[in-house]
């Protein structure tokens, strides 16, 4: 297992012009890492739906390579957005995954068979054009590079060190307000050439 904020840390040399979206626990890392706050878009708590929304991101900008940063208990919940992506087969699309084995947020509640799944595999199988899987920082960050150069769909599952949540929500420290939805969906319209009157 790997740490999330290297991880991130390594992929933002690699990640040029990629809008960027990262869920999960460990996904608020990549605001320290990120560069371009502009092409970074927050999905928030939408669990189950993340997939789904960053593939249509990546359809409607086909000049666009577009990186979720995903997690593995929301993509269980809808498993069968694999083969959704693998039947629109989109070039720009890279598909990370942090697995934790958990469902780190809501205490750390064991996701699962999770140290049995085969992520990459499923993803393989599925129709990804390429699947990868890492469990430590080194084997990532000389790989992501390359992998970044990979016409999609790209799966990459790493293996994340959790990051468990047990305050209740209400007791837990907020995380310093990012741009309004508003100010995202300008700036989305902006990379998508789209010109509001
Ligand atoms: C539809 C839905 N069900 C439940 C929740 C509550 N919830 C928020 S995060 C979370 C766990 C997410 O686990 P995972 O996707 O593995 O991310 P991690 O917390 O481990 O980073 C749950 C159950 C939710 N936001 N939406
Ligand atoms: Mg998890």
């Amino acid at each position: 297992m790997f740490n999330a904020a290297d991880m991130f840390k390594a992929f933002g040399k690699h990640r040029d012009k990629a809008i960027v979206i990262a869920t999960g626990t460990s996904g608020r890392h990549w605001r320290e890492a990120s560069t371009d706050m502009k092409r970074d878009v927050a999905l928030g708590g939408s669990m189950g739906q993340t997939t789904a929304a960053c593939l249509g991101l990546a359809l409607g900008l086909p000049n666009e390579k577009v990186c979720l940063f995903d997690s593995e208990g929301s993509l269980l919940m809808n498993l069968g957005i694999l083969p959704t992506v693998s039947g629109k087969q989109p070039k720009n699309f890279y598909h990370f995954l942090m697995d934790n084995e958990c469902y780190a947020t809501t205490g750390g509640q064991p996701v699962a068979n999770a140290q049995n799944l085969d992520w990459a595999g499923m993803a393989k199988s599925a129709g990804y054009a390429a699947t990868y899987h890492f469990d430590n920082l080194e084997d990532f960050a000389s790989n992501v590079g390359d992998i970044m150069k990979k016409a999609g769909p790209v799966f990459v599952s790493m293996k994340i060190v959790p990051e468990i949540e047990n305050e209740p929500i209400g007791r837990r420290q907020r995380q310093p307000a990012g741009r309004s939805r508003g100010e995202m969906i300008r700036d989305l319209r902006e990379i998508a050439g789209v010109k509001v009157s």
